[in-house]
């Protein structure tokens, strides 16, 4: 175990005074707090099957090799916009030492962080062309077993299925190749499992000191500088689990930020297991449901593994599915044109191509929609079955709510499920499964964000994908679309450019009715059934509302049970019930409620009728009752 050297907060003057000032961990317990420098890295462990085992520590490699486990508290790393966009760069850490070690090298609290110069690999980077990684194999000086001959680990990264070269070049749209992998065959480790924290458990684990004797043993064999990354194949157990990120390394004299994992014998005896850990090495971070789980989403090879895997490959055991667009995104490998970021206010419909060997080159890939006020987003992917995703839970439009200022930045959007990190049982609004039917968005569902105004319908499913309807914010009704008539499927619209033309005479709106009516019959608000209309009763009535319609042009209020209610004319020419008991009635006359129920009667002056006036009569009635054309009149 190597001793915490710090230098003392509010001292350093410039870095190159550094070694100067070292202080060893006995005085950083008086000086509390502390200034640390170096690279900051990323680290996820992976237990084994059914373990459930998983997480992330923060390390800072310092310029010595020296290793600091951090305590970090990740509201520090918002305004860098989350953890992953420090990953690899070079920090300056204000920290005070924590009462217990947490792993082999103690453990600090990070007080603040400042970032400097940029890494010389940045955490999220376009990834493209050749990425070569050696494999290195080697035995802890305890154990004599060598699980798995060179040809093995050759085979593992080769280009046939289901080898690594194959896999990214696919999952990557041939972005990626793996090639001038190596692989250098069994050496023995100076020390045995004991000194390097290999207990099988816990995350106990000398990742520095398993990282630099087994390069150093490699190292006569091997320059590193060729390799982007290093695969360190061990013999026996670590601890808990597998591990994959990055360190900072001088090897063969050039100080470089190489892509690492760290495997025991069944995280490369899974080729799944070894395309997630060197997904940690791209840099990308887990993900999952909703559910602070992190081994649920068989969406993503950087979420279940285990659980898509069965039939087994006879060789390479678990075989992974293909990664999430947004994952795919961070190594830029989707190009500009096929993203979707929608325009604010707008309802646009998109086919959207599988994510996985896309069946078309100019269809989209993924839409990406920004969360109004925030740095969130989603992203809405096509899964179908093909290729490495010939296993994912269902051919499906998946959806994830992603966030890079917490641990797994992309959840899936789970229907049946929430948003709120936990998995409660029971509980009505958290099923914790985001690979059911919930979470697989079929054609004619739809998600809906209320909140922020934002809905995605799956329409329909096409041969390569799928047609989505996507509506980002408030767009305005009836958007000039270029279609002379057209029914907008979100919001169930009708738009057309020309009139509407309809052999009724008027427009009528559907009203509930306490007693038996007729077309013509002049109806009034029932005052002893709110809601409800009856007969006119009485003249000059002011509860008059308009008459019973016979052949309506344009029906409002028609959505729902039509049982109990008729139609009453608002507006337009009507036939009325008329009675001449005040009067023979001439076209031009305003008409009102009479003393039979249901019947109009004329009205000598407007003055006498206000707020009882029903229409203008078209027609006119000398004598007794009938029906007579009414204009419509409030
Ligand atoms: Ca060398
Ligand atoms: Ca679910
Ligand atoms: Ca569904």
């Amino acid at each position: 175990m190597g001793h915490i050297r710090v230098v003392r907060w509010g001292i350093l003057g410039g870095f190159c005074l550094a070694a100067a000032l070292w202080l060893t961990v006995s005085q950083l317990a008086r000086a509390q707090q502390a200034t640390i420098e170096g690279w900051f890295h990323i680290l996820w462990y992976d237990g084994p099957p059914g373990s459930g085992i998983k997480g992330e520590i923060y390390v800072l490699i310092d310029d010595q090799g020296q290793e600091y486990r951090l305590q970090l508290d990740l509201k520090l790393t918002e305004p860098f916009g989350g953890v992953l966009a420090l990953n690899r760069k070079r920090v300056k850490l204000v920290v005070e030492q924590t009462p217990g070690p947490l792993g082999q090298q103690g453990s600090v609290r990070v007080l603040s962080i400042q970032l400097g110069m940029a890494g010389a690999l940045a955490g999220i980077e376009p990834i493209s062309g050749p990425q070569p990684w050696v494999n290195l194999l080697c035995k802890f000086s305890d154990v004599s077993a060598e699980p798995q001959p060179l040809s093995y680990f050759t085979g593992l990264m080769g280009n046939t299925y289901p080898g690594l070269d194959h896999y990214w070049r696919e999952v990557s749209y041939n972005n990626i190749n793996i090639v001038g992998s190596a692989s250098q065959n069994w050496k023995t480790l100076p020390h045995d499992r004991a000194y390097y924290g290999a207990t099988g458990s816990g995350t106990s684990a000398n990742l520095t000191a398993l990282f630099n004797d087994c390069t150093a043993i490699h190292d006569a064999d091997v320059y590193f500088p060729n390799f982007v990354g290093i695969n360190l194949m061990f013999n026996d157990l670590l601890d808990c689990c597998a591990w994959g990120g990055s360190r900072t390394a001088t090897l063969d004299g050039v100080n470089k930020t190489y892509r690492v994992t760290w495997e025991p014998p069944w995280g490369y005896q899974n080729q799944g297991v070894m395309a997630h850990e060197m997904g940690h090495g791209w840099g990308w971070p887990h993900s999952s449901g909703a559910y602070g789980a992190t081994y649920d989403s068989r969406w993503d090879v950087m979420s279940d593994i285990w659980n898509t895997c069965p039939p087994t490959d006879p060789t390479y055991g678990c075989v992974g599915q293909g990664t999430i667009s947004y994952h795919k995104d961070l190594g830029a490998w989707i190009p500009s044109a096929r993203k979707f970021v929608p325009t604010l206010n707008t309802v646009t419909t998109i086919e959207i191509d599988r994510l996985n060997q896309p069946g078309s080159s100019t269809n989209y890939l993924m839409a990406r929609i920004p969360i109004p006020g925030s740095s969130q987003f989603y992203t809405v992917e096509a899964r179908r079955f093909i290729g490495y995703d010939g296993k994912v839970p269902a051919e499906a439009i998946v959806i994830h709510h992603v966030d890079a200022t917490r641990a797994n930045d992309a959840w899936v959007v789970d229907a049946d499920g929430n948003l709120d990190g936990a998995c409660v049982i029971p509980a009505d609004d958290a099923n914790c499964d985001p690979d059911d039917a919930g979470a697989q968005w079929m054609p004619g569902e739809t998600y809906t964000d209320a909140a922020n105004s934002i809905q995605i319908t799956v329409n329909s499913i096409t041969a390569t994908g799928f047609i989505v309807t996507i509506t980002y914010g408030n767009p305005p009704s009836c958007t000039n679309t270029g279609a002379i008539f057209r029914i907008e499927r979100t919001t169930g619209n009708v738009c057309a450019d020309g009139s509407f033309n309809s052999g009724g005479a008027d427009v009528a709106e559907y009203v509930r009715v306490s007693e038996a009516v007729e077309p013509g019959d002049v109806l009034e608000l029932d005052p002893t059934k709110p809601g409800h209309y009856r007969k006119a009763r009485g003249a000059y009535s002011h509860l008059v509302a308009g008459v019973v319609s016979t052949q309506p042009g344009v029906i409002l209020g028609a959505r729902g049970q039509s049982e109990g209610k008729v139609l009453l004319a608002l507006i337009g020419r009507v036939p009325v019930r008329a009675t001449t008991e005040n009067g023979p009635i001439r076209p031009g006359d305003l008409l009102t409620s009479s003393s039979k129920p249901g019947y109009a009667m004329r009205c000598e002056s407007a003055h006498k009728c206000e707020g009882a006036i029903i229409g203008k009569a078209l027609e006119a009635l000398d004598v007794g009752e009938g029906v007579i054309l009414m204009l419509l009149m409030r």
